[in-house]
């Protein structure tokens, strides 16, 4: 899969894609990701990428054409599935949208600043508007790399245990049940017998359990309750 992120802060995502699964995705050559300074398309001479908005005062607003001339440079280039711009205003992204995204082969990511983008831009080339949660984040850099991480580590060979994207919480639609690891008594908090039973069903019951429980309490809203 290739996403080529449309970006004014493109060391922003230096982090967030050189490490852990998405540094191996790339490496493996599952993900490629591509950063585009969108600043490098502005054509005038101080290379401004954005302007005041018309009709009123509030804010700035990122201008059409270097947002539109890197666009239109990489659509000459390959075929796109979807543009999706980053907005706080766009539909909830959820696991399922990074399912369904991680099954394609090309997509552009367009983050936003300011007060937002020229809507033309929206009009004419955006097929996607999605929002990572109902509060308001400085600009779409951060929703990109969200949206990006969750998506990646679905595409088939990146994770190594290929069984363990399926029993993320939300996968099932439920949430993931507590985890232990060695020592089995530390300071005397014991992992529960059950887990060191060998009993595989009884396990599988019991953190089927502890998942429906835990979901219960915190996200009635998952179990339609
Ligand atoms: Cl995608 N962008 C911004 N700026 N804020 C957000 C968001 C996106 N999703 C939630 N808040």
């Amino acid at each position: 899969m290739r996403i080529d992120i449309l970006t004014i802060f493109p060391e922003m995502f230096d982090g967030p894609f050189n490490h852990s699964i998405i540094k191996r995705a790339r490496e493996k050559g599952l993900a490629e990701i591509h950063l585009h300074d969108i600043r490098r398309y502005a054509n005038n001479k101080h290379k401004r990428v954005d302007d005041y908005a018309y009709g009123h005062g509030a804010g700035m607003v990122m201008m059409v054409q270097p947002i539109a001339d890197v666009i239109e440079k990489l659509q000459s280039e390959r075929d796109y599935d979807e543009v999706i711009f980053l907005t706080p205003d766009g539909s909830l992204f959820n696991q399922s949208g990074a399912n369904q995204l991680s099954t394609l082969s090309n997509i552009i990511l367009l983050c936003g600043h300011y007060k937002g983008i020229d809507e033309r831009i929206r009009e004419h080339y955006i097929t996607m508007e999605i929002s990572i949660g109902d509060y308001v984040l400085s600009g779409g850099e951060l929703a990109a790399a969200i949206l990006t991480d969750s998506i990646v580590r679905l595409i088939p060979g990146v994770l190594g245990d290929e069984t363990s994207a399926l029993s993320d919480s939300f996968q099932d639609g439920i949430l993931s049940p507590p985890v232990y690891t060695r020592p089995a008594d530390y300071k005397g908090w014991k992992v529960p017998d059950i887990l060191l039973s060998g009993d595989e069903k009884k396990i599988n019951n019991w953190l089927l359990e502890k998942a429906l429980e835990k979901t219960r309490e915190r996200r009635p809203d998952m179990l339609g309750e």
